[in-house]
């Protein structure tokens, strides 16, 4: 049994928690399903208890999250920066979701780095976190959701997962896991999931919100790109999409709605490592996902300045996307992943 919520530090968080008459709670830059669905969920719920909390992103999170009841309290920094800014730095607790170094805060990072005083709490799943005052941090966590479920639990009992808490964990575990198909998809996750659907989650209508409302540029864009732009690797079991900036204008891209299609050529037999090159406006963006046991955190790490966990992870290139394409091929020819 793991101790990540062992009484000690479930009663120094609630100390801490006590302590603070201001809780700024935070998440990723690129807000996911699991950043938003575990921020809300923590958020509410210490809000419940009377705390004074605020929910921060470092930028808009895609469309298709809307349909969470409580996603309006979602406060992003880009649209309000002062106050924001204002908020964080004098906080007297910050807490961080579902990311592992403050520099994934991007611009956000600046306010809590300028708050000196106030303790720093983690909560996540990814590999490799950086030192902070208290955290729960189990990188065997199919999402960081999972772990704010388990807290909750561990702090208050199940009557705290009310349905307002119980549709964002939900959101955060079934994005997390792809519709629960890949990650860490232990018992632990389904029994949460048992509960989750007893306190009033609906699945097939997340479902559909979360997985059935794409636009139809998106759709075809998706078309292009597996049509057009994915090369395959067959000898190394590996293939990979560039996406450049000309063809997101062609097909009107929004937020989020890359999100996912660097798992699609994983589900061709023979490929058991996936790559996604996505040009943005100052640097190359990549995305790595695995099936088996090719490492791609360690991968993202040796080449391209990222991280992640084994089988997910990114990470980014500076300069054209030929070179990125080229350091990759290099990169691959270094690495050989096999099944
Ligand atoms: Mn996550």
């Amino acid at each position: 049994m793991k101790n990540t919520f062992d009484s000690t530090k479930i009663i120094q968080f609630q100390r801490l928690c006590a302590a603070a008459r201001t809780i700024a709670v935070v998440s990723h830059t690129n807000p996911d399903g699991d950043a938003i669905g575990s921020g809300l969920a923590l958020s509410g719920f210490l809000q419940n208890l009377g705390h004074d909390v605020r929910f921060f992103v470092p930028n808009r999170f895609p469309k298709f999250l809307d349909f969470i009841p409580g996603s309006e309290r979602v406060e992003v920094y880009n649209e309000a920066c002062d106050a924001v800014r204002a908020y964080i730095s004098s906080a007297d607790l910050i807490i961080c979701a579902d990311f592992n170094r403050i520099e994934r805060l991007d611009k956000l990072s600046t306010a809590v780095e300028e708050n000196i005083v106030a303790p720093r709490v983690l909560i996540d799943h990814h590999l490799n976190p950086a030192e902070f005052e208290l955290a729960f941090s189990d990188t065997d966590s199919s999402s960081t959701a999972q772990l704010v479920y388990e807290l909750i639990l561990a702090w208050a009992g199940v009557e705290a997962i009310i349905p307002e808490i119980a549709l964002p964990l939900y959101v955060g575990m079934t994005t997390d896991t792809g519709n629960f198909s890949y990650g860490n998809l232990t018992p632990e996750l389904y029994r949460a999931v048992a509960v989750l659907v007893e306190r009033g989650v609906r699945p097939i209508e997340v479902s559909q919100a979360v997985f059935n409302t794409q636009s139809e540029n998106r759709l075809r864009m998706v078309g292009y790109l597996l049509s057009e732009k994915m090369r395959v690797h067959a000898p190394i079991h590996t293939a990979y999409i560039t996406l450049t900036r000309a063809e997101k204008t062609r097909f009107d891209h929004q937020i989020g709605d890359t999100e996912g299609i660097v798992n699609m050529p994983l589900s061709i037999d023979i490929v058991s490592f996936s790559a996604m090159f996505i040009e943005t406006l100052d640097c190359i963006k990549l995305s790595f996902r695995s099936k088996g046991t090719f490492d791609v955190d360690q991968f993202a790490r040796r080449y391209f300045d990222g991280g992640g966990h084994r089988n997910a992870a990114g990470g980014r290139y500076y300069g054209p996307m030929s070179e990125a394409v080229a350091r990759f091929e290099q990169a691959m020819a270094e690495t050989h992943p096999e099944d």
